[in-house]
């Protein structure tokens, strides 16, 4: 008998965009049980932040696809780990600037034969399933399991093509075609100064770099500058070079 495997792990709804990361679907290949039952599912997952070790408190949905497969969606609870300006209005807590990973515990998976999740897909049950690294350079297989808010692309850098997007939604609200949700980081359908705040904190920032929270970027605030709301221009993002100047 084939032992049970995860077949796939999908962040948010599969599309590119790390900007805002809502949620991580796992699909089995089997109908699984839980240890301590289906309320308990969440307590086989584990999303930590690469930088820090920390973890990433979830809530676990389960249910069956097409296929009688069981599917797993992730989210995050508000708190260690998420952003804060991104719960913000009623938005779902997005993760916070950086890498993580997904362990899913061998032993708390089981299915309709008692054996344990194959995790690490050797073809003997047990082995806990852990996400791939992520390298900077990429690779087939991953899962780009990073959020850096800007990240429109998904390639974890917020850069000169994100910001093409970005522009292209600026001052656009919820309802014009031009709105883009996962670059409005406040949740108040309309992508204007606040969210350019936070874009341009990030502007050539790349998640590889990123040490462990607090760091600036993650810890600003959503601030106005007195007189520019409802300015329709869009001003000149810093270059490199003076991010780098600021130290
Ligand atoms: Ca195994
Ligand atoms: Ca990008
Ligand atoms: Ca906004």
């Amino acid at each position: 008998m084939p032992t049970t495997t995860v077949v796939a792990v999908q962040v948010n709804d599969g599309s590119a965009q790390r900007s805002e990361v809502r949620s991580i679907t796992t699909t089995f290949s089997d109908p699984v049980m839980f240890n301590g039952g289906t309320a308990n599912a969440a307590a086989a997952f584990h999303v930590r932040r690469v930088a820090d070790g920390t973890s990433v408190a979830v809530s676990a949905a389960v249910a069956t696809d097409g296929l009688g497969r069981t599917v797993v969606t992730l989210t995050f609870s508000a708190g260690t780990g998420t952003d804060p300006t991104s719960a913000l209005n009623g938005g779902v807590p997005s993760l916070a600037d950086g890498r993580y990973s997904l362990t899913i515990i061998a032993g708390d998976v089981l299915n309709h034969a008692f054996q344990p999740l194959d995790g690490d897909a050797d073809g003997v049950p047990g082995g806990n399933y852990v996400s791939p690294d992520d390298p900077i350079d990429g690779g087939s297989g991953e899962l780009h399991l990073y959020r850096l808010f800007g990240d429109a692309t998904g390639d974890g850098i917020v850069d000169q093509t994100d910001l093409g997007q970005f522009r292209s939604t600026f001052n656009a609200g919820a309802g014009n075609p031009l709105y883009i949700s996962y670059l409005d980081v406040n949740n108040d359908n309309v992508v204007d100064q606040t969210d350019l705040g936070q874009f341009r904190v990030r502007f050539n920032v790349n998640v590889w770099a990123l040490g462990a929270p607090p760091s600036f970027f993650v810890t600003a605030g959503a601030r106005r500058r007195p007189g520019r709301r409802g300015t329709s221009s869009f001003p000149p993002l810093p270059t490199a070079r003076s991010w780098a100047a600021r130290g």
